[in-house]
């Protein structure tokens, strides 16, 4: 990355002075990437540095924002043997008026390919007639972000930002390599922070709007996320129950009576004192036949090296058999790295600690936020939140429908325990406080008749939805 950062700077395609912008602003730094077709051992590194940025996304096509990323694009696309296809910046009013050329059917999925991003704005207009010719655009990858809000715009938008680089990590490698002084380099983080952008949403109402489940299946990106979505809207349930018992014998037995009204069950595998190995097997064979997912509630908070043995490894292997895992973002994002490594290959999917249940929690504010963002950076692999209140979130992007948002702490009538549990009921959960899935244990568990009072949360979780819904 040095090696790019200090060409880019030799070529001059990074110069630093006083710039007066288009939008009359007088800029520190200056960044002209058009002038890089003119090295061609340099649009190959670049091509490649953004490849490594997005090999492991699913995408059938490529498209770059014209004009300067073009050149880029038509590279990964020749090394990499992925077609593309081209907005036309000025559409004809002759001939075939068409605005994206090449060959595509509706519903594939392309990527945007562009070079550097500031607002989000040039990246959104070739989004949308991308998205007006039906093609699926989730995800845009530039070389350089500017750091100027351009990721959080295009997050409003839906679309997840890749970046090779960060505007500061390259004035950082410049400083050290004793090519910007430290002036500059303070002047430039000074007019960043000065200088932030917002592009007004393409796309109103997307972030507040409740929309069904089954619409918000075809947005989620991770395969797990999408059979949660799908499998609520077709079971009509978003129960899910916390089956908090001492013993794999009565879990499994629980698991086959209240498994019919249940869209996911969740464990704590480390209680069970019979746990044996064939444990994961035998519930998962009651989950295919109930149609439910299985949540292992092991809550990661270790560094991503740590966790990828914790996961896959030890007595439980919890990796075998759990569709899902949750994570504190505690560690920073690089445990959803580490998680990723050994869950995304399976097809798995990870839900992020933004709030808690319990009384005199930590998890809130900029701590919510942070979860926000980090599960915005990684679309793939987290499905979305447990939450308690996620519609009093501000953090830009925070609702976001293709992520899921599963809340514990719920019982028939509000209070709490003596250890801090505090209560909230099905209605408030999902139709107040926004969240989509009721996470049950007590309130069930210690019913007589679980499989009837499960039938009474399920009720009153749907009804909420619905209600939600408008409907
Ligand atoms: P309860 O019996 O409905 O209070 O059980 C709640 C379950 O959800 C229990 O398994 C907890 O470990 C789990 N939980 C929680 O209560 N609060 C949280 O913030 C998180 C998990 Br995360």
């Amino acid at each position: 990355m040095e090696e790019l950062i200090l060409e880019l700077y030799k070529v001059e395609a990074v110069k630093f002075g006083e710039f007066k912008l288009k939008s009359g602003i007088t800029s520190p730094i200056y960044i002209d990437l058009r002038l890089i077709v003119s090295y061609p051992h340099l649009l190959k590194l670049v091509a490649d540095t953004i490849w490594q940025k997005i090999y492991f996304l699913k995408f059938e096509l490529l498209c770059g924002v014209p004009y300067t990323a073009l050149p880029i694009a038509t590279c990964m696309s020749l090394n990499h043997s992925i077609p593309m296809v081209m907005r036309r910046k000025e559409v004809k009013d002759y001939g075939t008026k068409k605005s994206i050329e090449g060959i595509f059917t509706p519903g594939q999925s392309c990527l945007v390919v562009e070079d550097l991003v500031t607002s989000g704005a040039s990246v959104l207009e070739t989004v949308e007639p991308l998205k007006t010719v039906g093609l699926d655009v989730t995800d845009a990858v530039v070389l350089i972000d500017r750091e100027q809000g351009g990721r959080d715009n295009l997050a409003q938008n839906g679309i997840t930002l890749h970046s090779a680089l960060k505007l500061t990590e390259m004035v950082s490698v410049l400083v050290k390599n004793g090519k910007l002084s430290l002036e500059v380099a303070e002047s430039v983080s000074k007019f960043l922070g000065e200088n932030q952008t917002t592009v007004p949403s393409s796309v109103p109402n997307v972030v507040r709007k409740r929309i069904s489940y089954g619409e918000r299946a075809l947005l989620a990106q991770n395969p797990t996320g999408k059979r949660l979505f799908e499998l609520m809207e077709r079971k009509k349930t978003n129960l899910s129950l916390a089956a908090d018992v001492s013993t794999a014998q009565e879990l499994l037995s629980i698991a086959e009576s209240v498994g019919p009204e249940i869209c996911v069950l969740k464990t704590h595998v480390d209680i069970l004192s019979d746990f044996t190995p064939d444990f994961g097997a035998q519930l998962r064979a009651i989950a295919d036949k109930h149609d439910f997912l299985i949540f292992e509630d092991r809550k990661f908070a270790d560094i991503g090296n740590t966790v990828t043995m914790q996961y896959e490894g030890g007595i439980f292997k919890i990796s075998e058999w759990a569709d899902i895992v949750n994570a504190h973002i505690i560690p920073g994002p690089a445990i959803v790295d580490g998680l990723k490594l050994k869950g995304l290959p399976l097809g798995r999917g990870l839900l992020l600690l933004a709030e808690m249940s319990s009384a005199g929690t930590l998890a809130k504010g900029e701590y919510t936020n942070a979860a926000v963002k980090i599960a915005s950076d990684h679309k793939d692999f987290v499905i979305g939140f447990i939450s308690v209140n996620p519609a009093s979130w501000s953090a830009v992007g925070s609702g976001d429908p293709s992520l899921i948002h599963m809340t514990p702490g719920v019982q028939l009538s509000t209070g709490g325990d003596s250890l801090g549990q505090q209560y909230n009921t099905p209605d408030s959960v999902v139709s107040e406080r926004g969240s989509d899935i009721i996470i049950v244990g007590r309130g069930i568990v210690k019913a007589k008749d679980k499989a009837g009072v499960a039938k009474q949360y399920r009720s009153a979780g749907w009804n909420a939805y619905q209600k939600s819904l408008g409907i």
